[in-house]
């Protein structure tokens, strides 16, 4: 079998597996344990220059390939073109993207340096597959330098619809640099239809027959049986107590303002207000770790949030009881689906989100005898997939406290059957599921639109339609 060959910003740690690892190194887990691989990328070091020839360690099958960054590029490549111009623009903030010649200058010297320090590790019938914003220019740079494998490339964001796309400067450049990849993957189908009009819009529609919708999974049985496990836990079991039954609400985000905090915890308040006979019955614990610290959005976000939280605990708490809970320090994810388990709601309402992997893992960590309600938001990827949610609008506060309420009062009856065609669909689009589906369209075993998780979901369901 061919090596894979991993190329993404950060490459985990190895020593980080199963259960406790997050994201992507969860995602690639099963891909990456069956075949001999390489994991390319940034170490998360800065150095005086971005290194062009990669340190090498070995962990089982797989070689972990690390550069440091450079000042300079760390300030315009990372926190500059790929956080406050990329990130916002592809959800759609096209409004509070700061552009600036000297970023994308930076962000094209990354893409080559990192082509540069890759392709001397390729062998002929290596499988690249390229991850996300960071990386647009990167196959174009490694074709330059006379690769020839297969690369793929998956955008794990968004991406929005053209008028959008287009208000970044040098978005036709992103674009032009995709001819050199071989398969593209995007969260949903809407994202498909985004880029695949942009690509056509420059003369690509050569390129956009390669674009196909691969929602990403997490490993939902691994993460149940953590859960399960979890709840007996100290910390578990600590909070379970401080609650002194009352009912738990639960967020878990990373602190960003693509994940509507701030609309949230007003929606939350709203709740309070309108209902009033929920205040004293449920506590909100918001777990949200500071991101991207460094980067002025993130402060800002940091300080309204700190004013919102504090302004509800203010106007409503009780001395034996604070309506909501905050935390910003890291806490750790078998912690974190314990607490996922006890919580009667899992609160989800991003602004927009590729896919949003925190609202299938409350899925995943309910108690099938006693499950808790899912409130999800319209604009996060995964709502295609969790028709058993109560559907949000993310940006009305009074509808997120309209569907508190239903949460709150919801029998245990409709909970399960909401429950259980969610988790069916968690377990069946698992991590695994997305890896083999892009691999295949990768390695030209199908076409990238059958391959697609949209397309094979789309089949049994047109079928079922007409059997009936
Ligand atoms: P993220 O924006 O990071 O990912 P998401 O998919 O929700 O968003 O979360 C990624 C992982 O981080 C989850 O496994 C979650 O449990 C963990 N995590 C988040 N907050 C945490 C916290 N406070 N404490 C501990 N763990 C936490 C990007 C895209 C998404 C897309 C993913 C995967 O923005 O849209 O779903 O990639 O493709």
């Amino acid at each position: 079998m061919s090596r894979l060959v991993i190329v993404a910003n950060r490459v985990p740690d190895p020593k980080e597996s199963g259960a406790t690892a997050g994201g992507l190194a969860v995602a690639m887990k099963d891909a990456l344990a069956k075949r001999d691989s390489v994991w390319f990328g940034w170490s998360g070091r800065t150095a005086d220059a971005t290194g062009t020839e990669a340190a090498l360690t070995r962990h089982g099958t797989t070689t972990y390939a690390t550069v440091d960054l450079g000042h300079d590029d760390y300030k315009h490549y990372y926190q500059g073109f790929s956080n406050a111009a990329l990130w916002p623009v592809l959800h759609y903030r096209l409004g509070i993207a700061r552009f600036d010649r000297r970023d994308f200058a930076g962000y094209q010297h990354v893409n080559t340096a990192f082509a540069q320090a890759l392709a001397p590790l390729l062998q002929t019938d290596d499988v690249v597959w390229i991850h996300d914003f960071h990386l647009f220019l990167m196959a174009a740079e490694l074709r330059a330098l006379g690769c020839r494998q297969r690369i793929g490339f998956f955008l794990h964001v968004p991406f929005p619809p053209r008028a959008v796309f287009n208000g970044l400067p040098h978005a036709e450049k992103l674009l032009e640099a995709l001819v050199a990849v071989d398969a593209i993957g995007v969260q949903t189908e809407d994202d498909a239809e985004n880029l695949r009009g942009a690509l056509i819009a420059i003369g690509k529609g050569d390129v956009a027959i390669r674009v196909g919708a691969f929602g990403i999974g997490i490993d939902a049985v691994g993460f149940a049986q953590l859960a399960a496990q979890r709840v007996r836990s100290k910390d578990v079991v600590r909070l379970q107590e401080s609650l002194a039954g009352r009912s738990l609400a639960i967020g878990v985000d990373r602190l960003d303002y693509t994940k509507g905090l701030p609309q949230r915890i007003a929606g939350f308040g709203a709740m309070l207000e309108r209902f009033p006979r929920h205040r004293g019955k449920i506590t909100f614990l918001q777990v949200a770790p500071v991101s991207r610290g460094d980067v002025a959005q993130y402060r800002q976000l940091r300080r309204e949030l700190d004013e919102g939280v504090g302004r509800i605990n203010g106007q409503m708490a009780e001395p034996d009881w604070a309506p909501i809970r905050y935390i910003t320090r890291a806490v750790p994810r078998p912690t974190i689906a314990g607490f996922m388990r006890v919580a009667r709601i899992g609160l989800v309402t991003p602004l927009r989100d590729g896919m949003n992997l925190v609202a299938k893992e409350y899925v995943a960590a309910q108690d099938p005898a006693d499950p808790g309600v899912l409130v999800l938001s319209r604009f996060a990827g995964a709502v295609g997939e969790l028709d058993g949610a109560l559907i949000v609008n993310p940006l009305d506060p009074d509808d997120i406290a309209e569907a508190l309420d239903v949460a709150m009062d919801m029998p245990a009856d409709e909970r399960l059957d909401r429950w259980s065609r969610m988790w069916a669909s968690v377990k069946a689009n698992s991590a695994s599921v997305w890896c083999r589906r892009f691999l295949s369209a990768l390695e030209g075993k199908e076409a990238v639109a059958d391959a697609g998780s949209s397309a094979a979901e789309s089949k049994p369901r047109r079928a079922r339609k007409k059997a009936a």
